[in-house]
């Protein structure tokens, strides 16, 4: 259940008049419900997207259920991956949130957030690790600590509203998360209606997914492989089944050298989470220039 917050509310989160609010509803900049008693509310998500689209600065976060900073003003996201990583390994849970949310909140795109700060962070941390400078609980505990924050992320972006599905997943034995969920997360922001199935899937279980959702993308992170041509193989059939549904195959992982990568198939490889952003958004144009109902059918198999 979103968060519904009267017009007077969003105005004081946003440090804005209220007949400014008003204005911006009527205008449909921020979408309003209506009340049983036929008041408006508007829901905090999208008062978050309207103040992240429209560089609109928020000066009451705790309004739209966002932690309070100390740096209002900077929207640098130079250092946070340095204050991430120290933050992660001190298991200091809220100061991880803080900067994170804060970054979003002053409308950094989610794909540089994850590219240039967990990501870095989480290398920092590998690093910390292989010179035992920090222990395997605190990477781990660093690992759940990002989780909630992509699960927190995710509940603060408004439901895509579109016919333009992905889905996604780990191949069996790869136990990364962290990549998996930031695509969807990636996906969503664009305006797909983005699920992902989990880690660890078996090919045959992606194919029935495939086969009864026709997505428009399937997106398979690979950080591990536990068995390079079993891998291969797999792939290649997953490949196949997504032709038949014209299902955009897209990858990514740090496990998909160049030399695995000439022996799969695949429609677009990713380094990164900008690229699958760029990528998303290609198709999402291409789908708005022929609309669902006139695009070629597709095979049952
Ligand atoms: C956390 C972690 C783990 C955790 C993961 C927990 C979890 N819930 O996700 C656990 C404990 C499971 C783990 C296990 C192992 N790990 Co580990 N792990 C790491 C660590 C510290 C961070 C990885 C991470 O999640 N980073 C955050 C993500 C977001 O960053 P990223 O992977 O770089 O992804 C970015 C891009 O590559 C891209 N991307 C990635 N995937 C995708 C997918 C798509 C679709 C797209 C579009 C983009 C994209 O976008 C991301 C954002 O920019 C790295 C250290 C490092 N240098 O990264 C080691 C590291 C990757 N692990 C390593 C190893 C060896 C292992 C194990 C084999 C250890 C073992 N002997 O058991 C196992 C294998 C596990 C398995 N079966 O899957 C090595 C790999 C060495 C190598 N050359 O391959 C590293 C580099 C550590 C080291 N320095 O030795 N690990």
């Amino acid at each position: 259940m979103p968060q519904l917050l009267s017009p007077k509310q969003v105005a004081v989160a946003l440090g804005a008049s209220e007949s400014s609010l008003k204005r911006w509803c009527d205008q449909g900049l921020l979408a309003t419900v209506k009340t049983a008693g036929g008041h408006r509310r508007i829901a905090a998500q999208e008062a978050l997207r309207f103040a992240r689209e429209q560089n609109h600065s928020v000066v009451a976060p705790l309004i739209l259920a966002m932690p309070a900073t100390d740096d209002r003003k900077s929207r640098r996201i130079e250092g946070c991956a340095e204050r991430l990583a120290t933050g992660l390994l001190a298991n200091n849970e809220q100061a991880c949130h803080a900067i994170v949310l804060d970054l979003f909140l002053k409308g950094q795109p989610l794909s540089q957030i994850f590219d240039e700060v967990i990501a870095v962070a989480f290398r920092t941390i590998g690093e910390k690790w292989e010179c035992h400078d920090a222990e395997v609980y605190q990477e781990r505990c660093s690992c759940q600590i990002a989780l909630r924050i992509l699960h927190e992320l995710r509940s603060k972006q408004t439901e895509p509203n579109s016919d333009l599905v992905a889905i996604g997943a780990t191949i069996e034995g790869d136990q990364y998360s962290l990549p998996v969920t930031m695509s969807e997360i990636v996906l969503r922001s664009v305006g797909w209606s983005a699920q992902l199935l989990g880690s660890s899937i078996p090919f045959d279980s992606m194919t029935k997914a495939i086969q009864r959702h026709k997505p428009e993308m399937f997106w398979l992170s690979v950080s591990f492989i536990p068995d390079e041509s079993a891998f291969i193989s797999g792939f290649n059939r997953l490949f196949e089944a997504a032709s038949k549904t014209n299902t955009a195959m897209v990858v990514g992982g740090r496990a998909l050298t160049a030399e695995i990568r000439t022996r799969l198939r695949y429609s677009a490889f990713c380094d990164t989470m900008r690229h699958l952003e760029d990528f998303a958004k290609t198709l999402r144009r291409q789908a708005e220039v022929v609309p669902k109902k006139s695009r070629k059918p597709r095979k049952n198999s």
